[in-house]
């Protein structure tokens, strides 16, 4: 320096420029080292709202209400496709199906090329995290469509850093798993039973080994240089209803409720006769409609495969914290819809009521105020990414469907911002407002009918005669006009 004044160089400028470079590389250096949130994603299949923190006093989930105790549990939120592969496309892609081809099972699969770079892992991916998908997180256990190992097209190319089921488990492929009975034996369609309770580990089944694998990873994401994202995705409560022996010992039949409403009486819905358990299963001692041991027996295994998976949830979050990554973690646990044992005359889910379209969200997040505080906000899993992109500090996508859920979060009494939506067919579609549930069924030309149920005085919902309430109707049916594609 003393050389260059010498000289008598003006050095005003170079000076101005040499400074703002450092304070400029400076900032950048502190952006780049403030360490992003993880993302703990741990997905359920198939669990309805039979939770113990939500007053569900006949289902044993100590551990999902243990983590509720500490996180926010939302009490209404709903899925947009009341089937795996549709509800999970509407979470990853942060949108409500916008033409038919969003609500069958490969929807993922039959409309990721239109995704570009936005679905939820891939938008993360490109934000700096490493990305892992275990188990069940899009349709595909392991991310492959087809029933195969090898030669499975991806079903969201460029999405994970590593996707993948246990590699060393027994059931030899991921669609043997996605179904799997006791020690690696695969679903026999139409004959293999709706429940199993064998006498064994955790690892009888293969959430024990989705369970063990995601520890090891866990301890593995402890050293990660960069923020990561992990899908931990369980495969039961859904059908069969297979867990280890133990858990089934957790209850006694004369415990386990039947609504009389609901096996007495002739199923009040046609919506569909069950077939997902009454076809692709078999061995049935009888109709669960009609044969009130069986329903027990059904409710029974649900309940024991609900507990199961609670079981390994909480092995996943025990470690999860023994390791300290509780300290930088944002946690989801979501499941993709509910399940009706007998409501509405419904043993599946498959329908556009409300026990197939609520499910369990609760989320959290570090320093989080009131944790323990139930939000009654009707919320949808559409609001996860954008609430996920907004705990995170990274942008968001433009377009999306949701809202972030960080009001909810701050304060559980915030209300609900929007109604929530959900699609069954272009012809079939629902909406849910506080005290409302509307069913439209209509077809191209017009309106073939609407079901409708008040939740004023019963969280249940009360099913109402339509041509009652006419200015509801109109009030709800107004909420479709949101949805283009569905009167095109
Ligand atoms: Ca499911």
């Amino acid at each position: 320096m003393g050389y260059l004044m010498k000289k008598g160089w003006n050095l005003t400028p170079l000076l101005s420029l040499l400074l703002a470079f450092l304070l400029f590389s400076c900032k950048e250096k502190a952006v780049a080292e403030e360490p992003r949130p993880n993302i703990l994603f741990i997905s359920i299949d198939d669990l309805n709202n039979d939770l113990g923190a939500l007053g569900v006093d006949y289902v044993h989930t100590p551990h999902l209400d243990h983590f509720a105790e500490h996180a926010r549990l939302f009490s209404r939120h709903y899925i947009q496709v009341p089937s795996c592969g549709p509800a999970r496309a509407a979470l990853l892609r942060g949108k409500r199906p916008t033409d038919e081809r969003f609500l069958p099972n490969r929807a993922i699969l039959n409309t990721h090329e239109e995704w570009g770079n936005e679905s939820l892992p891939r938008w993360f991916r490109d934000h700096g995290y490493r990305t892992l998908s275990l188990g069940k997180i899009t349709h595909y256990p392991g991310g492959m469509a087809g029933d195969g190992w090898a030669e499975a097209p991806e079903e969201l190319p460029g999405a994970w850093d590593r996707v993948w089921v246990p590699e060393n488990a027994p059931w030899e492929t991921p669609e043997d798993m996605m179904h799997g009975y006791a020690n690696g034996v695969p679903r026999d369609r139409g004959v293999s039973p709706t429940w199993e309770a064998y006498d064994g580990p955790d690892t009888s089944y293969p959430d024990g080994w989705v369970a063990d694998d995601a520890i090891r990873v866990l301890e593995e994401l402890m050293d990660a240089n960069e923020p990561w994202f992990f899908g931990v995705g369980f495969f039961k409560p859904h059908l069969p209803f297979a867990a280890p022996k133990k858990y089934f010992d957790m209850y006694d039949p004369h415990d386990i409720p039947v609504p009389e409403d609901t096996v007495r009486h002739p199923a009040p819905s046609s919506w569909h006769a069950s077939g997902e358990m009454m076809n692709n299963y078999g061995q049935h001692p009888g109709n669960p409609q009609t044969d009130e041991a069986y329903a027990r027996q059904l409710r029974l295994a649900y309940a024991a495969a609900t507990t199961y998976v609670d079981a390994q949830v909480g092995k996943v979050l025990d470690a999860f914290v023994r390791l300290g990554l509780d300290e930088n973690t944002i946690v989801v646990i979501w499941s993709d819809h509910g399940f009706a044992l007998g409501h509405q005359g419904i043993w599946g889910k498959h329908s556009l009521y409300e026990i197939a379209l609520k499910s369990p969200l609760i989320i959290r997040y570090p320093g989080m105020d009131r944790p323990g505080e139930v939000s009654d906000a009707i919320v949808e899993a559409i609001d996860i990414y954008p609430t996920l992109t907004d705990l995170a500090g990274i942008s968001t996508p433009a377009g999306l469907h949701g809202n972030s859920l960080r009001p909810q979060l701050e304060d559980p009494l915030v209300p609900s911002t929007k109604p929530a939506f959900a699609f069954f067919s272009r012809g079939q579609t629902s909406v849910r407002v506080n005290d409302w549930r509307l069913i439209m069924h209509r077809d191209d030309e017009e309106i073939l009918g609407y079901e409708l149920f008040d939740f004023r005085e019963n969280p249940e919902g009360l099913r109402m005669n339509p041509d009652e309430h006419p200015t509801v109707i109109e009030e709800l049916s107004d909420h479709f006009n949101v949805l283009p594609w569905l009167s095109r």
